[in-house]
């Protein structure tokens, strides 16, 4: 780990899904939980239906056996253990939690408006790294990143999400926050004027050098989340993820299993993204954070390498009329 980024296991405030108070912290923190988005019955179903998608990729993996785990059948992941392609985006464990009742009512709070779109993310899964150290994500500190470019988006565009589905803890660790940190995306052009010329005003993603100063003098925490909970932030955050701060001991089974979600207002989007939104359901598409551009996540090189027909691909969903909105259909 780097010398001047030193990242500590925090206990926050959980709020319930819907309250102001939790409106009130996201906007001065960057960051907020929401307590129990998922119940216990519900967050194992949602992993239960993360395995279905992953042995019905067909390369033979199997969630009774970790030897089966490995990167020749384990779908692309990305940065710290994220799939973001593959058809996951679609899958039915996606599907299930966007409908989840208490997921959109955070989302609706922050944005005063019901009425959402939701991104086709996928899922950050960790497997045990103990086990085979080859699983081990990246650390913190490699990869602190924005979703949100400071010169093509300027202001407040986008509230991500996670809800989590394993209890967490100092030694799973998990996802990695900079409290505060967005109240300074304003002045990122200027402080960080040659990284930022490298980077095309389109694109979202913008990284901190991992001996930054201005990580310095903030300290990066992970939060405790219980399974269910939520984690919403700000684009503008300074995030990533990072294993955890201590050596897990005992049971060898996921460290860390949480589905990416954002919903945006559909104010914010247009026709010709919702068209784009309609087909990628069909073609079993996935995407990034974003719902008002869209943006292929199965274009990302990585996933592109792999070749279409590597994974076997889940079935199209079946949507009910919450879940078809959601994409961006009237009913
Ligand atoms: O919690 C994580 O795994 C990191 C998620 C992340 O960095 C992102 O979605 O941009």
């Amino acid at each position: 780990m780097s010398d001047n980024i030193n990242i500590k296991y925090e206990y926050v405030p959980r709020f319930k899904a819907g309250d102001p108070e939790s409106v009130s912290y996201l906007e001065e923190h960057g960051y907020v939980v929401i307590a129990n988005a998922l119940s216990d019955q519900e967050s194992t179903k949602a992993l239960n239906l993360i395995w279905d998608y992953l042995e019905g990729l067909d390369t033979g993996i199997d969630r009774n056996d970790r030897d089966t785990w490995d990167n020749d059948r384990w779908p692309t992941a990305v940065h710290g253990g994220i799939l973001p392609g593959h058809g996951i985006g679609h899958s039915a464990a996606q599907w299930y939690i966007r409908d989840i009742p208490a997921v959109k009512e955070a989302f609706a709070a922050v944005w005063d408006d019901e009425d959402l779109l939701v991104s086709f993310d996928g899922v950050a899964l960790w497997r045990p790294w103990t086990y085979n150290e080859n699983w081990r994500t990246n650390n913190g500190p490699s990869w602190m990143h924005i979703d949100q470019h400071p010169i093509g988006r300027p202001g407040k565009h986008c509230v991500q999400g996670l809800v989590n589905l394993l209890p967490s803890s100092p030694a799973t660790g998990g996802n990695v926050m900079v409290p505060g940190s967005h109240k300074r995306f304003a002045q990122i052009p200027e402080r960080y004027a040659e990284r930022l010329s490298r980077i095309h005003p389109k694109i979202d993603h913008f990284r901190f050098p991992n001996d930054d100063p201005l990580l310095a003098d903030s300290q990066p925490i992970i939060c405790h989340m219980q399974a269910g909970d939520l984690m919403l932030w700000d684009s503008r955050t300074i995030h990533c993820s990072s294993p955890g701060l201590e050596t897990p001991t005992g049971d060898q089974q996921l460290f860390r299993a949480a589905s990416l979600i954002c919903m945006m207002p559909k104010s914010k989007s247009n026709a010709d993204v919702i068209a784009m939104r309609k087909e990628a359901v069909q073609n079993l598409t996935s995407t990034t954070n974003w719902s008002d551009r869209f943006i292929n996540a199965d274009e990302f090189p990585d996933i592109a390498a792999a070749g279409k027909n590597a994974f076997k691909l889940p079935p199209i969903p079946v949507l009910n009329v919450n879940q078809r909105k959601m994409v961006g259909w009237d009913e």
